[in-house]
């Protein structure tokens, strides 16, 4: 396939990379003008060899000729990131977007009435060491799905993921992975983005009560919503990320510490702005949704 994807982060480069790997013909579209880029890339069971992946950059006649559009960016830059390049999207090129939280879909409906859009959810770990340096680090699931009529047969792109890294499955309700990825980050991401620690510190007695306290209110909501849950099954899910993860820094842990916005308000605001709309009390979400506000302004006065 014909494939542009924008937002070369650790999580973009390592897809752009597997679905090369899968002789998809992959140009990044990135914030600079390059016209070409070469990736270092190393692989999940050799993590001391590197290959080099060389992909084309920004060339509009390959995004208006694009059957794939892949979009990695952070949740809120989503809109700014795609508009300027939505005159070369051609209508029936269908329009992937994986980013951490809930809550750019009705922005990216209104962008994009007439293509097709899945949202896309991965537990697959990846980080860049240098801008050009990708390690993949972990392997999970993807869930991909629609968001619009117009992707409701589109379920084949699945399998495109799934062919480059697996397990990539096709859900007939993308807003179960989302509402279960997001319990994930509402517990980890801000509590180690405040106390500036790993994630297998969360592990520690002193965040015990903080964690239940957040899944019972993430459960809540989620079933207020119609997914079921429990507190106990979050939880348990929380627990299996801290452990499988546990020497690595979350994604919120790196924006505060590297003084930049973090997708705060696409997890814990938008779990407590749910939660409004259900007249349910979540005093722990809205406390720590408060804390990085805050820490954010202090960076960004
Ligand atoms: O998604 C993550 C993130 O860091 O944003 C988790 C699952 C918490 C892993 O670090």
């Amino acid at each position: 396939m014909n494939i542009t994807l924008l937002g070369a982060g650790a999580i973009g480069a390592l897809w752009a990379v597997k679905l090369t790997q899968q002789q998809h013909n992959v140009q990044l579209w990135t914030r600079n003008s390059a016209t070409e880029t070469t990736l270092h890339f190393s692989e999940l069971n050799a993590p001391n060899t590197s290959n080099n992946y060389s992909f084309n950059c920004n060339d509009p006649h390959a995004l208006a000729a694009s059957e794939l559009f892949i979009v990695t960016v952070k949740a809120f830059q989503v809109t700014t990131a795609i508009t300027p390049l939505l005159p070369y999207l051609s209508a029936d090129c269908v329009v992937v977007i994986m980013h951490n939280g809930i809550g750019s879909q009705h922005q990216v409906q209104q962008l994009l009435p007439h293509n097709p859009i899945i949202y896309a959810t991965t537990s697959q770990a990846a980080f860049k060491s240098t801008p050009t340096t990708v390690h993949h680090t972990g392997l999970g699931q993807t869930s991909l799905g629609a968001i619009n009529q117009q992707a409701q047969t589109q379920s084949n792109i699945a399998k495109v993921f799934n062919a480059a890294l697996s397990p990539s499955q096709w859900q007939a309700n993308i807003y179960q992975p989302l509402w279960q990825k997001l319990a994930i980050n509402c517990a980890i991401n801000p509590l180690t983005a405040v106390n500036q620690c790993c994630n297998g510190d969360l592990a520690q007695a002193c965040y015990q009560s903080q964690l239940d306290n957040i899944c019972n209110e993430v459960a809540q909501v989620m079933t207020a919503e119609g997914f079921s849950t429990t507190q106990q099954q979050l939880r348990h899910q929380v627990d299996t990320v801290i452990t499988a993860t546990a020497a690595n820094y979350s994604s919120m842990n790196r924006d505060i510490f590297h003084h930049r916005l973090t997708e705060i308000d696409y997890i814990s605001g938008y779990l407590v702005q749910q939660a409004q709309r259900h007249h349910i009390d979540t005093p722990i979400n809205k406390q720590l949704w408060q804390a990085i506000k805050h820490m954010e302004s202090q960076d960004h006065e």
